[in-house]
């Protein structure tokens, strides 16, 4: 079992019990109260999932400072070499299982949100559903994986990976990837990026429960596709189209050439090609 092969690798549980203040001023728990840190693991997300199946609370963290089988969407890998940050959230949202979609919108937009308060210089991106690019290069990725009950959602894994101070890339990722060591030219502290953006997450996960507008505003803030013609791969087929819009699902709305409007969710697609940018 992946829980038992890789527990002697743990060496450390944080478990700050910090409290900061919500928007609505009151106290509440926080993402990152409790930190489960690997030196190595095959995945963040399985070991996380295995804790949420074990009742492990919401904002819990798992984190590796290596993974040797890192997971992207579908049957994508994840190469996550020391230097990046690998980690993985639960979440126990009090959504119905459809509503899940815009958890990948949520995450690339909290991601998208601590780079640029970090490093305002960097012009960072979201591109739909769950990368944060910058100047058109991957730099972060997101993994959502929901556990339901009936329609109910038991929990949901929240899988996050930052190329933080990866400074090689190995071939074909050396085109599309980049890492916020390759654009600043500095190292950034781990520590100091999960915290940013774990309270970048909950500020947006707490307050879109409120005002379900706001993640929304904030994503096309960041979106690099707003306008721009792209190719949609689904398992529908292909579909070409100018993006008008992202709705509160997360899901992108395509003008196609018939002059018809399609709606595609973050799990049924991905951008394959994208005219030059404008
Ligand atoms: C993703 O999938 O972008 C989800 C990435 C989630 C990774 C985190 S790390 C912590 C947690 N534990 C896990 O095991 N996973 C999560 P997707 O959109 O399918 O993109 C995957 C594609 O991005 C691959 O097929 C490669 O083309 C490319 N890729 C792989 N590793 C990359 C990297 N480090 N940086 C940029 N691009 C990468």
């Amino acid at each position: 079992m992946a829980e038992n092969q890789n527990s002697k690798d743990l060496y450390m549980i944080i478990k700050e019990k910090y409290q900061r203040k919500s928007v609505a001023g009151q106290l509440q728990s926080v993402f990152g109260k409790e930190i489960y840190h690997y030196f190595c693991l095959e995945s963040t997300n399985k070991v996380a999932y295995l804790l949420a199946k074990k009742g492990a609370e919401e904002g819990t963290v798992v984190v590796a400072d290596e993974q040797t089988q890192g997971e992207g969407r579908g049957d994508h890998y994840w190469y996550s070499p020391q230097g990046g940050l690998w980690f993985s959230l639960i979440l126990r949202p009090r959504m119905i299982s459809s509503e899940t979609s815009r958890l990948s919108i949520l995450g690339a937009t909290g991601i998208a949100m601590s780079i640029d308060r970090l490093f305002s210089s960097l012009k960072v991106r979201i591109r739909w559903p769950n990368d944060v690019v910058i100047k058109d290069k991957k730099v972060a990725g997101v993994l959502i994986k929901v556990r339901t009950e009936r329609s109910d959602v038991n929990f949901a894994i929240m899988g996050i990976g930052v190329n933080l101070n990866v400074r090689e890339f190995p071939s074909p990722l050396s085109f599309t990837a980049t890492s916020l060591i390759k654009e600043t030219g500095d190292s950034t502290s781990k520590k100091r990026f999960l915290e940013s953006t774990l309270e970048e997450l909950e500020n947006l996960y707490f307050s879109s429960q409120v005002n379900g507008h706001m993640l929304l505003e904030k994503a096309r803030l960041f979106s690099s596709l707003l306008g721009r013609q792209v190719e949609v791969v689904t398992t529908e087929g292909k579909f070409q189209g100018l993006v008008q819009d992202l709705d509160e699902d997360g899901g992108l709305i395509l003008r196609l050439e018939s002059g018809l409007h399609k709606k595609i969710l973050p799990e049924e697609g991905y951008i394959k090609e994208r005219s030059p940018k404008i």
